[in-house]
């Protein structure tokens, strides 16, 4: 029985047009900003968001803990969704390795923070407050399912964050699912936003890297920090080569991945038993609901017995992820095993 694999874009393998890329790459010593092709990785992502500069990474988490770092003091208060990765799924490196306070508040339904909200919970000048320096939003917003947050309210809620002070962080992760999905360039997406980070490795295929992206003096910082963190790379070129790959070649096919995760979406809906919203579904995360009964943590072992990895999310959530290795085959193959689960699990 073939695997479908559901548990992440991040298995996504690189492309034969990225390794005939690493084979051939130039490379040189990138702490000394030497390497041609990580220099050429970080300009295209930096002009593709609009951005003066930006740094080539290991990870998404990386990009997000060097931001923190870059714009805040220890003793400051960042504010975040409850939901954001950068909360719940960065190991708290903010506050480990940044001194910071984590401040959440509740991510709507669909990913965005309420304004009046965030502007509640920005401290005032008090002596016995900290500072509050830094907002973090998520586009797309995974632990919401994917969903996109629009230019507008992006514009929106930063300009409420800029009139107090605030520099504004926006985790984009899968910024360019959020593009494909509004059908709009990414750069409109980020233009309020102070920094930027985005992940190559997630559903553009590449094996690994992210970028951080801001102002030319923001980049300047955040090269110490990421050499202080231990990041700085040598000859780096050769995953960078990928990089380059993935955001020229691979974010227009990203419709495919958002067509497939409402084909399963719908498909899911018409099997008794399995709660999921399809309305919901925008990009190419699809979080449902196991039959009542069976808890999500059963449920994703009996699919894992039938080859299809998806893993619990929270609460009773199960998350899917479609990604380039799944197709349309593999997802009428899925729905046939995940009906046949609910069959015998009635
Ligand atoms: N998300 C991964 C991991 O949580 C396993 C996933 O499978 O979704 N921001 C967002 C919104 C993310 O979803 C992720 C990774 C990151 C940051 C961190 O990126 P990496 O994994 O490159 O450190």
């Amino acid at each position: 029985m073939k695997v479908i694999d559901l548990r992440s874009d991040t298995i996504t393998m690189p492309t034969e047009e990225m390794r005939q890329a690493m084979y051939k790459a130039e490379v040189g010593d990138d702490v000394y900003v030497e390497d041609p092709t990580i220099n050429l990785l970080e300009e295209k992502s930096a002009a593709m968001l609009g951005k003066e500069a930006a740094l080539f990474t290991v990870s998404g988490t990386m990009s997000n803990l060097i931001a923190v770092l870059a714009h805040t003091r220890p003793g400051d208060e960042i504010i975040l969704g409850n939901e954001a990765h950068m909360l719940v799924a960065e190991v708290g490196g903010a506050s480990a390795l940044g001194g910071v306070i984590m401040r959440n508040i509740p991510n709507e339904i669909d990913g965005r923070l309420e304004l009046s909200l965030v502007e509640q919970t920005i401290r005032e000048e008090n002596i016995h407050y900290p500072r509050t320096t830094l907002l973090c939003i998520e586009n797309t917003q995974n632990r919401c399912g994917g969903t996109v947050l629009t230019a507008e309210y992006t514009v929106a809620v930063a300009d409420l964050a800029h009139r107090h002070g605030l520099m504004v962080h926006l985790d984009g992760a899968r910024i360019f699912n959020a593009a494909v999905a509004l059908g709009v360039p990414a750069k409109r997406l980020v233009e309020p936003v102070d920094s930027v980070s985005f992940c190559l490795s997630k559903g553009l295929s590449a094996p690994v890297g992210s970028l951080l992206c801001g102002s030319g003096r923001f980049i300047n910082s955040a090269r110490k920090w990421r050499k202080m963190l231990g990041g700085g790379m040598r000859q780096a070129g050769v995953i960078a080569a990928a990089g380059i790959v993935a955001i020229e070649k691979m974010v227009d096919r990203l419709a495919e991945d958002h067509a497939n995760a409402k084909m399963l979406a719908i498909g899911l809906s018409q099997i008794p038993g399995i709660v999921i919203y399809p309305d919901r579904i925008q990009t190419n995360i699809v979080l449902f609901e196991p039959p009542t009964g069976v808890t999500p943590q059963e449920f994703s072992m009996r699919m894992e017995t039938s080859q299809i990895l998806a893993k619990p999310y929270g609460g009773r959530r199960i998350r899917a992820v479609l990604n380039r290795m799944v197709s349309g085959e593999d997802i009428k193959e899925t729905l046939e095993r995940v009906g046949q689960i609910v069959r015998e699990s009635a």
